[in-house]
C-alpha cells in the first residue's frame, strides 16, 4: 500500500473497486465514512450493491469478470478527454505514449464496453472525470480485483489511473491494496514467498543468498520455490519423482477448506506421504495430518504483526497458553533442531533483531521504536531515533524502480477461464461475511456469532432467478459446478444481478470451494475464486435436507473434537 490507512479520511475522491470494507475491514470502513462526512466523493465498483456502494457518489454495478474492460474504458476517457496530468507524466513516468495509443482505441470507448460490463457509458465517463478531478484521489481494492486469472494485470491497470492523473507521491493519494488477515502483510515481509527472503530480497540474487548463508551457516538453494497453489499438481500429476512433493508442513492454513476445488485437494492430501499441521485449532486439514502441533494463539504469545500499510506493531502476551501448546517460533526451533540444525533463541526480540540485521528495508524498526511511535512503517532503514519509518511511499514521485520512474503497461482484457454455459447457466463468485472469519476455526464455535449466521451458509441470488427456479428465500438448495456440489440456503436479494450468484467461503457444510476452480493468475498464482460457472437445483424434500445438514454439521464437529452443547 503506498499510503497509510488513516490518510483515507483526507481523501477528496475514493476509488473503491472489488473491495467490501464494511464486511471485511470495519475499521477501514469507518475511515471511509469519516472521509465522506468531510466531503469526499466515493466511486464504488462492485457487481453487488455493498454498503460502500450504497453511500457512493457513483456506484457502478459492473458485470463480474470484466474489470479490465472497465479500467481500460476509464483510461480511454482520461486520455481522449485530456484529463491527464502532462507535467507529472513527463517528469515521473515512462511508456505513456504507447499506453495512451492502446487505451484510446475505439473498442474502449465507454459506449463500446457498456454492453459487456453492464455499465452505463455516462456513468463510466462521470467516474473517470471525478477520479481525475483531484490530486487526493485514493484507490483501494481487494479480492474483487486480485482473485482472477487476470488479477495482477488489473492491479497494474488500477495503478495506471493514479499515475496518469498525478495521484502518487504526496499525502492522501496513491494506491491501497487492502490486505487480508491481520498479518498477511507480515508473512510476505518475512519472506514466506517462494521467490523472496525476508525484506523482499530475491532468492536468485547471489549476493543476498551469500549474506543469508553466512548468517545461518548453511548453503541455500538458488532457485525459486513452489507457490502453495501448485501443490496438487506436484503431488497428483508430476511424473518426475525428483520433483514430486512427499511432505507438506502446513502452518496456520486450512487448505482442506480454503483452497479451490476441494475434491482435488482431498485427493492431494490423501496422496502425500507426510502431512504436518501446526494450528491453534483442529481444522479440516488436520483430518489428513500424520502429526498435529498445537500452537498458541494471539494473546498467548509476544509477536509483531505488519498491517496492510507496512506498519509493524507489537502484540503482547496476556494469558498463559493451554498446557501442551507452544509458540509457533518454539515449535519451528524444535523442528529445526530435531532435523540436525540446532536453532535457539531466547525470545522474539532476538529473532526480530537478527532479521533486522539482514533486511535493509527494516533495519531501523526496533521494538523500542515500535512502542514509542505506535508502530513503525517500513521502509525504516536507520537505527537512529530520527528514522521513524515511512508514512507514504514514492515521496515526490520518485519510484522504487531502476530509473526512479513509474512505468505504464497496457493489457487487453482476458475473460474468466470458466464462463456460464447451458449446463451451468449462472456465475458464482465467492466472498466474505461479517460475522465469520475465513475457515471459521476462530469464529465457528462462538454462539453469539452462530446466531448471526450458521451452517450451511447461503447463496445470494436475484429474485428473478429464484422465481425461475421455483426457489423461495431460506430454502435449502443444491449448488453444482463441474468440480463438485454442495448444499446451502437461498438468500434472495436484489443487491445482486440476474444470472450472478455469491457464496461465502466460511462454511464447512455449505463449502463453496467444492465448486470453485483452480484456474490461476500466471504471475501471482492466485486462484480465480471470484468467477466460475454453476447451477442451482431445487430440493423437493426440505425436511429431509434440513436433517441431512444437521447430521453433516454434527459429524464434522465430532471429527474436529468440538463438544456440541444443545441450548
Ligand atoms: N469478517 C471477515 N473479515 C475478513 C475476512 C473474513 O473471512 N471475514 N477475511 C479477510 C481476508 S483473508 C481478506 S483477503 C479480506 C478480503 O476483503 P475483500 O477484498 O473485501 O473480500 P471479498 O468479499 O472476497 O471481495 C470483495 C468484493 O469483490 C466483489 N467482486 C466480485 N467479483 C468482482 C468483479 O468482477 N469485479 C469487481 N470490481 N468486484 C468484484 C465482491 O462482490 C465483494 O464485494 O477480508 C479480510 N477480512
Ligand atoms: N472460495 C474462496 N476461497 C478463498 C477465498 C475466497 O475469497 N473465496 N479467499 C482466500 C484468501 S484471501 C485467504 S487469505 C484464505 C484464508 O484461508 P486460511 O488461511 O486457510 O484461513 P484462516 O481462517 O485465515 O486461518 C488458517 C488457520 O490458521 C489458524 N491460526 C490462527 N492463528 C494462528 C496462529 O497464531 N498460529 C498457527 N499456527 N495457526 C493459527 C486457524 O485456526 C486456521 O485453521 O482463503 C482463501 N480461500
Ligand atoms: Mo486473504
Amino acid at each position: 500500500m503506498s499510503f497509510s490507512v488513516p490518510e483515507l479520511e483526507d481523501a477528496e475522491v475514493i476509488f473503491d473497486i472489488g473491495y467490501n470494507a464494511p464486511v471485511s475491514h470495519p475499521l477501514v470502513a469507518r475511515r471511509i465514512v469519516r472521509a465522506k462526512k468531510k466531503g469526499c466523493k466515493i466511486i464504488c465498483v462492485d457487481p453487488r450493491l455493498t454498503e460502500t456502494g450504497r453511500i457512493a457518489t457513483i456506484y457502478l454495478p459492473i458485470k463480474g469478470g470484466t474489470n479490465m474492460l472497465f479500467l481500460n474504458a476509464m483510461a480511454y476517457v482520461m486520455v481522449t478527454e485530456d484529463l491527464v496530468d502532462h507535467d507529472f507524466i513527463e517528469k515521473h513516468t515512462t511508456g505513456f505514449a504507447d499506453y495512451a495509443k492502446e487505451v484510446a482505441q475505439d473498442k474502449y470507448a465507454p459506449e463500446a464496453v457498456a454492453a459487456a460490463t453492464h455499465l452505463d457509458a455516462d456513468d463510466i465517463r462521470r467516474a473517470a472525470r471525478l477520479f481525475a478531478s483531484s490530486k487526493h484521489t485514493m484507490s483501494i481494492w481487494g479480492m474483487g480485483i486480485t482473485q482472477f486469472s487476470q488479477g495482477v494485470e488489473c492491479v497494474i491497470a488500477c495503478s495506471n489511473l493514479s499515475l496518469m492523473t498525478g495521484n502518487y507521491g504526496h499525502y492522501a493519494t496513491g494506491v491501497g491494496p487492502v490486505r487480508g488477515q491481520n498479518n498477511v502483510q507480515g508473512t510476505c515481509d518475512m519472506g514466506v514467498l517462494p521467490n523472496k527472503y525476508p525484506g523482499y530480497q530475491d532468492v536468485t540474487d547471489d549476493e543476498v543468498r551469500h549474506k543469508f548463508e553466512k548468517a545461518w551457516g548453511v548453503s541455500l538453494p538458488s532457485h525459486v520455490g513452489l507457490p502453495l497453489t501448485y501443490v496438487p499438481d506436484k503431488v497428483l500429476r508430476e511424473p518426475d519423482p525428483q520433483k514430486q512433493i512427499h511432505a507438506y508442513y502446513i502452518i496456520g492454513e486450512d487448505p482442506a477448506q480454503s483452497d479451490p476445488d476441494l475434491p482435488e485437494i482431498r485427493r492431494t492430501l490423501s496422496a502425500i506421504d507426510l502431512v504436518i499441521v501446526q494450528d491453534i485449532f483442529f481444522n479440516k486439514t488436520c483430518e489428513y495430518a500424520d502429526v498435529v502441533f498445537p500452537a498458541t494463539a494471539w494473546g498467548e504469545h509476544n509477536a509483531v504483526y505488519s498491517a496492510c500499510d507496512r506498519r509493524f506493531q507489537r502484540v503482547r502476551k496476556l494469558i498463559e497458553p493451554q498446557p501442551g501448546c507452544k509458540t509457533d517460533w518454539k515449535i519451528l526451533c524444535l523442528m529445526a533442531t530435531a532435523m540436525g540444525y540446532p536453532m535457539h533463541y531466547d525470545n522474539t526480540e532476538q529473532i526480530w533483531d537478527e532479521m533486522r540485521s539482514l533486511c535493509p528495508k527494516f533495519a531501523g524498526a526496533s521494538y523500542e521504536k515500535m512502542v514509542e511511535n505506535h508502530g513503525v512503517q517500513w521502509p525504516c532503514t536507520e537505527d537512529s531515533p530520527d528514522d521513524t519509518g515511512t508514512q507514504y511511499l514514492h515521496e515526490g514521485a520518485h519510484f522504487a524502480t531502476a530509473d526512479g520512474k513509474g512505468h505504464f503497461y497496457y493489457y487487453p482484457w482476458t475473460p474468466a477461464k470458466e464462463l456460464e454455459s447451458p449446463e451451468y447457466p449462472l456465475s458464482l463468485s465467492t466472498v466474505r461475511e461479517v460475522g465469520h472469519y475465513s475457515v471459521r476455526t476462530m469464529t465457528g464455535n462462538c454462539r453469539l456469532l452462530a446466531d448471526l449466521a450458521d451452517e450451511p451458509g447461503y447463496i445470494q441470488m436475484n429474485p428473478e432467478d429464484c422465481q425461475e427456479l421455483g426457489i423461495a428465500n431460506g430454502d435449502l438448495v443444491r449448488v453444482v459446478s463441474k468440480r463438485g456440489h454442495t448444499i446451502t440456503r437461498c438468500q434472495e436479494t436484489d443487491r445482486v444481478s440476474k444470472g450472478a450468484t455469491y457464496m461465502t467461503y466460511q462454511w464447512w457444510v455449505g463449502a463453496c470451494n467444492e465448486l470453485t476452480s483452480a484456474a490461476l493468475d500466471p504471475k501471482s498464482h492466485t486462484p480465480e475464486f471470484k468467477y466460475c460457472a454453476c447451477r442451482v437445483e431445487k430440493i423437493d424434500d426440505q425436511k429431509q435436507a434440513e436433517r441431512d445438514v444437521k447430521a453433516q454439521y454434527e459429524a464434522i464437529r465430532a471429527r474436529m473434537g468440538i463438544e456440541v452443547k444443545e441450548v
